[in-house]
């Protein structure tokens, strides 16, 4: 916590580390309430360095004593100031032993060495290493480590750290040692421990090489029956990544641990995962198939890192999407590739492409935009970002895009033969993916440096006389806060033609040789590098429907102005799956839009005004096709989210979309009513409870045609709510039911909330699922969230916890969060102020709710911003918070 002004940190600013470390020697004496830590570093001066002070860094420390070359280094040795210790004239050679202490139990920030139910974890990544002991922590000083940990042994039986066991014991007076070594060198971030009482799954694996390493999934005793998944995950993610990268294991032994109190979704500390519990625990009773999905993916993004992250790192952190935009990548190409079938991939993409539209464009829009490699931080843990991760994870597949699969993973076999054991940043990423390519991919650059989503106009022109059809792509891209104007990006867009069977047209492009490749394209990728570009495709025989940007080629806005009728004609033809499901979420937006527009004119809505789209056609004749997959069915059945709508508007009316949204479903689910219920009938799952991909998707499809079904609330629908929560056997139907009950008033509502309670109070992550499905229904206001705070089982301190109450409501509940007289806007104040002062990280999360702000009705916005001034008038800010607060209102 500090009052000063924190300090912006740029990338301009980067210089080497003035020392180099060379092994780390660690000694743990674990004690809830005062760790001491002993730290023995052998260090070197590096010779590109000018400055010759040795720096170090330290965070809530007490520095017990400092050693330098076996002689104690007193007071006016060294300076301390804001967390920085300086050594001046140190020699070239130095072995530094530091003591430090810690307190654990205090530790409410979730950052360094804390305490979680009785255990002890550690959280690094990106600056917590520093609230251990003092250390040049920074991500490019790579050492080798060997950490002994000594506790009680009754109390802490479990004792891990990064790397192989190589001897354990006991001490004697009831306590007893473990000491760990790690053979690779790694970055502070790294470095991990913990100890406690856990269990263990543990499972020997052969390597494709033949070699044998030790799996191991610790939890708490009780939830070794919620660990196969997670171990059959990271089996999986092994194979995969040998399979499709190259890259094996290079440890001996991998270890993943689940904790209830965790910042984050995981953490890949070298050989030593640590995991929030929701990415670990998993069995039908408590889990639903979005819970399975979300486990697997954060496995394999946390095992991918281990090259991509762990062998080779960050320079610094503004090079963070290096390592996270490449593994969001890499885990989405697994869990597509897990599905295996053609549909499965693309109903992952169109998933990742609406986490993107949801979360990243409004990040980019609003005042907390940064470019993926940004320029400058207050507070690094602010930058974990959507941006960072999933915009960076688009920016990584237009590699793929442009240089094909192959050219890819040439550039990655180049990058790895290059970089392996070094810190380097996101331009020798390009340099590797240009040069293993004999590409020029220099204003590729910019995607990197340039914030902001870009738009691309589309405009056709089909000329009958020389059978030619062009399309002229024009880019341009809204200013940002670091930018005002930008430069044109190299964007890849991917084109297909459909005739008016709606098959593709084969395709050839003026100017560009591409005959006798065997059978004629029918999707290619056009490359858009100036402002505006035409493309001419010759020998057109006749006027085609246009289908750009298939697959999601790149992370842009495409306007293109389409009929009604050629959208519905796209969502019924088109042989690229994205963009028939975006034919109709366009079609939904239109009216969306227009019907918002009516409600804001006070006009009342009607069921004339559906009839009057597309719409209701489009959606019955994807509710009729019995050849659909029906995760896709689903995907294409559900309508824009309130957020992505609003992002639509220039002025935002969360009221008018919610109304709209609600009338549209009724309205759907009305004249749609039969086929719902035909759909619901016909996807369900009998028998064993499995997650695979096709009962997912029917599981997905059914539990929607529930939920239209309930729009209608009659005591037909409440049936046969009532009917599913009483006998489902899985999470997925059980929450499914629980939630529609909840949006209705069917009489068991009550009954059922009560109950879903007492059968899963001792299940946390479940109980999580309950207060959050609270906190986003319908008729839940501020007042009801206040009161399910008071709660016996609610408590700010988790953040699992925080986030399923507190984050739901703000963000999850935009028509009751924006109630007109600000009580949305106060609480939400009171609880940012709350949080900081508990853990800052979880809190700054919280302060981006607001980041919108300014896009609202002057009469919501002025109650916005006197909430965000209380916060940012709020004693004793965290840099985080601080950081998050300031740029809103700037
Ligand atoms: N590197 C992790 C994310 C992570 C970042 C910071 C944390 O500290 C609070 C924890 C985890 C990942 O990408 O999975
Ligand atoms: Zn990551």
């Amino acid at each position: 916590m500090r009052t000063d002004t924190p300090l912006t940190i740029y990338r301009k600013d980067y210089t080497p580390p003035t020392y180099r470390v060379d092994t780390v020697e660690m000694g743990f004496d674990l004690d809830p309430d005062l760790t001491r830590v002993a730290t023995r570093l052998t260090m070197r001066r590096n010779p590109d360095s000018r400055n010759k002070s040795l720096v170090l860094f330290g965070d809530s420390l007490e520095l017990v004593q400092l050693r330098m070359n076996g002689k104690e280094v007193g007071k006016r040795g060294y300076t301390l100031t804001n967390g920085v210790l300086e050594i001046h004239n140190a020699p070239e050679q130095v072995t530094l032993e530091i003591e430090t202490a810690t307190h654990p139990n205090q530790n409410t920030s979730l950052m360094g060495l804390y305490t979680s139910n009785g255990n002890f974890f550690t959280q690094c990544e990106a600056e917590g290493f520093r609230k251990i002991t003092f250390f040049p922590d920074r991500p490019d000083v790579m050492a080798k480590y060997t950490v002994m940990l000594r506790a009680d042994k009754s109390r802490y039986p479990v004792l891990l750290s990064n790397g192989n066991l190589v001897e354990e014991g006991d001490l004697g007076d009831g306590r007893h040692y473990a000491v760990w070594e790690d053979p690779f060198k790694k970055p502070s971030y790294l470095f991990a421990l913990v100890a406690g009482q856990l269990v263990c799954q543990e499972e020997k694996y052969k390597l494709q090489s033949g070699r044998e390493v030790l799996l191991q999934v610790w939890v708490e005793e009780g939830n070794l029956d919620k660990t196969q998944h997670a171990m059959d995950s990271l089996e999986n993610s092994i194979r995969w990544d040998v399979e499709r990268f190259g890259l094996e294991l290079d440890l001996d032994r991998f270890m993943i641990v689940a904790v209830g109190d965790f910042n984050m979704g995981a953490m890949e500390n070298k050989g030593l995962n640590i995991f929030n519990t929701k990415y670990v625990l998993a069995n039908p009773r408590i889990a639903t198939d979005t819970d399975y999905a979300g486990i697997e993916s954060v496995v394999g993004h946390e095992y991918f890192h281990n090259w991509t992250g762990n062998r080779v790192t960050c320079r610094d952190w503004f090079q963070l999407s290096l390592k996270e935009g490449l593994t969001v990548f890499r885990d989405q190409e697994f869990s597509a590739d897990l599905i295996g079938t053609e549909s499965g991939r693309a109903v992952k993409r169109i998933e990742d492409v609406r986490v993107l539209r949801q979360a990243q464009f409004p990040e980019d829009a609003g005042p907390m935009a940064h470019p993926v490699r940004p320029d400058s931080y207050v507070e690094i843990n602010n930058f974990y970002t959507v941006t960072i991760y999933e915009k960076g994870s688009e920016v990584v597949r237009m590699y793929q895009t442009l240089l094909g699969r192959d050219g890819f993973r040439k550039g990655m076999d180049l990058y790895f033969q290059r970089h392996d054991g070094q810190a380097v940043t996101c331009d020798d990423f390009r340099a590797a993916m240009a040069d293993a390519n004999d590409r020029d991919l220099s204003q590729f650059e910019l995607w990197y440096s340039q914030a902001g989503t870009p738009h691309i106009k589309a405009d056709m022109q089909y000329d009958a006389g020389i059978r030619t059809y062009s399309i002229t792509l024009t880019q341009s891209c809204p200013p940002t806060p670091e930018h005002a104007k930008k430069q044109s990006f190299h964007i890849p867009v991917a084109v297909g033609l459909l005739d008016r069977n709606g098959r593709d047209m084969p395709l050839t492009l003026e100017g560009q040789d591409n005959a006798d490749n065997g059978s004629a394209q029918t999707t290619l990728v056009l490359e858009l590098k100036e402002q505006s570009q035409t493309f001419v495709f010759t020998s057109v025989a006749e006027p085609p429907v246009p289908s750009i940007l298939r697959n999601f080629s790149a992370p842009v806005v495409l306007d293109v102005e389409y009929a009604d009728a050629e959208l519905a004609f796209l969502m019924a033809n088109d042989s690229d799956a994205f963009n028939r499901w975006e034919a109709g979420q366009r079609l939904a937006m239109r009216r969306m839009l227009a019907l918002s527009a009516a409600v804001q004119g006070d006009h009342a809505l009607s069921n004339a005004q559906l009839d009057e789209g597309a719409l209701g056609n489009a959606f019955r004749a994807t509710l009729r096709d019995t050849t659909l997959d029906p995760a896709f069915c689903e995907l294409a059945l559900t309508l824009p989210s309130e957020t992505v709508v609003a992002e639509q508007m220039d002025v935002i009316d969360p009221h008018a979309i919610h109304a709209v949204r609600v009338f549209l479903r009724r309205a759907l689910a009305s004249t749609l009513k039969v086929d719902w219920l035909v759909a619901y009938q016909s996807n369900r799952t009998p028998g064993t409870y499995s997650p695979d991909p096709v009962s997912t998707g029917k599981r997905g499809l059914k539990n929607l045609a529930l939920s239209y079904v309930l729009e209608i609330d009659d005591a037909d629908a409440h049936r046969l709510a009532q009917n599913q929560y009483d006998n489902a056997n899985n999470m997925t139907d059980r929450i499914a039911a629980l939630s529609v009950l909840v949006n209705s008033t069917a009489p068991g509502r009550d009954a059922a909330l009560a109950h879903f309670f007492e059968e899963f109070e001792h299940e946390a992550l479940v109980i999580d699922k309950w207060f959050s499905l609270q906190a986003m229904a319908r008729n839940t206001d501020v007042a009801t969230v206040r009161e399910l705070m008071k709660h016996p089982a609610f408590t700010l301190k988790n953040p699992n916890r925080a986030r399923s109450l507190i984050f739901s409501f703000c963000n999850g509940n935009p028509a009751q969060f924006h109630a007109v007289d600000g009580s949305g806007y106060e609480f939400w104040a009171d609880q940012v102020i709350a949080l900081n002062a508990i853990n800052p990280q979880v809190a700054a999360r919280l302060a981006r709710t607001m980041d919108r702000w300014r896009k609202y009705a002057p009469a919501l916005q002025e109650k916005m911003r006197a909430a965000l001034l209380r916060v940012a008038s709020a004693g004793a800010l965290s840099k985080d918070v601080l950081e998050v607060v300031t740029k809103s209102l700037a």
